[in-house]
């Protein structure tokens, strides 16, 4: 393909693509076993925001935060002024709203799914409380996971709780706002063990259906068992108009959320393909929230976050160059070698000349990496931070 036309199509393409980024990403995380204390690390609120702000005037592609209710609004709606400033303030939009269903004491044998009304109750009125942020914020989806299953066979009625979960979603999908969606997300397993009661895409979408029209599914790419096929389920929520969006991540085991292309790049080039594909043959733009969903335990946070928005930048930068009608004849032609040629071709495209004068036109630096490192941004975080994160607990139990 000529490189004028490489380079027309991947601007076209970069200046539709924003991802967000999870405040959590910016926090001092672990893992069941501890947590690495990094000096740099985000505290409060603002420096969740400032460290956003940063990754966005890098990548130019990162303009929204999510928000984890309790994590970043422990008082609920009462914190929405404070957001709203911090927005202003930063440059920074409040994204997703994602209610916190599986930590507090009460939720042990489950949220929505519990055997106790009282408990279920709680645990709806937790998620009508960050459909009204949502709102306050200007119709924010609320992005929905639970840690709701059990450990051991008999010990829960699966389909008593299936009937509990369809009864808070309608209910929590009556209360959203005029253009605010609900959207679903799927694990197969982790917290629980035994079975989880949203575990696939499958119940999910079926949950969604039942909700009501503003429900659909999120798909977070580390939530799969190995040799299920991510990009054949993107199709079929696409063929059904129910994927409201993305959690990406990476994994070489499990729900690693290692950060994004680092270990299947191939495998996030195959969602954007599909995603290319249904828009070429459609000709609409499906509306799909693209977010990430991370937790950076060893490498630095906002170095990992400024990786993950080059990263994904690039890879649908390379699933932009496939020519989907040219692809969609040799398809339906049964031309396999051809097709697929046409479409690796694309992924071994080298699009970083092309993505850096994209950057470069719209005054962004080029490599936005060394920008950071050279700014010196983290060191000056770490001279405000450094103390207090000194003094932060490791140790998990
Ligand atoms: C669950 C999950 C969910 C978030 C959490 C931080 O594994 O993917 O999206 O609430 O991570
Ligand atoms: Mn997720």
């Amino acid at each position: 393909m000529k490189s004028d036309l490489i380079h027309q199509r991947i601007s076209k393409a970069l200046d539709s693509f924003v991802i967000e980024l999870p405040s959590w990403g910016f926090s001092n995380t672990g893992t069941r076993f501890g947590k690495f204390i990094q000096p740099a690390a985000a505290i409060t609120l603002e420096h969740k925001f400032c460290d956003a702000e940063e990754v966005n005037r890098l990548t130019g592609a990162a303009p929204t935060m999510a928000l984890h209710v309790l994590w970043d609004l422990p008082n609920g709606v009462a914190d929405v002024p404070l957001i709203r400033a911090l927005e202003a303030k930063h440059g920074i939009k409040a994204g997703s709203i994602n209610p916190n269903l599986f930590q507090d004491q009460q939720y042990k044998f489950g949220s929505l799914c519990n055997p106790s009304r009282e408990i279920r109750g709680q645990a709806l009125q937790h998620l009508l409380d960050s459909i009204a942020i949502g709102r306050e914020l200007g119709d924010r989806d609320i992005s929905i996971w639970m840690a709701d299953g059990s450990n051991y066979p008999g010990t829960q009625s699966i389909r008593k709780r299936i009937g509990w979960l369809q009864a808070g979603f309608a209910e929590a999908h009556g209360h959203l706002g005029p253009k605010q969606r609900m959207l679903i997300e799927y694990k197969p397993f982790e917290p629980a063990f035994y079975h989880t009661d949203i575990a696939d895409w499958g119940m999910a979408y079926s949950l969604a259906k039942g909700a009501g029209p503003r429900a659909s599914v999120l798909v977070d790419t580390g939530h799969h068992y190995q040799a299920q096929n991510i990009e054949q389920i993107v199709a079929w929520l696409l063929s059904g108009k129910m994927l409201g969006g993305f959690h990406f991540n990476d994994r070489r085991y499990a729900d690693d959320d290692l950060t994004l292309g680092s270990i299947d790049p191939y495998q996030v080039f195959r969602i954007f393909a599909e995603i290319f594909a249904y828009a070429a043959e459609t000709r609409t733009d499906p509306g799909i929230a693209y977010m990430i969903d991370q937790s950076h335990n060893l490498k630095g946070k906002v170095e990992a976050a400024v990786q993950t928005v080059i990263t994904a930048q690039e890879l649908f930068a390379k699933a932009a160059l496939i020519d989907q009608e040219k692809l969609a004849k040799l398809q339906d032609a049964c031309d396999l070698v051809a097709a697929e040629e046409l479409y690796r071709s694309a992924f071994w495209e080298d699009v970083r000349p092309a993505v850096k004068s994209w950057r470069h036109q719209r005054g962004l630096p080029d490599d936005p990496l060394h920008a950071l490192i050279e700014g010196g941004y983290v060191a000056r975080a770490i001279a405000e931070r450094g103390e207090r994160n000194a003094g932060a607990v490791a140790s998990y139990a």
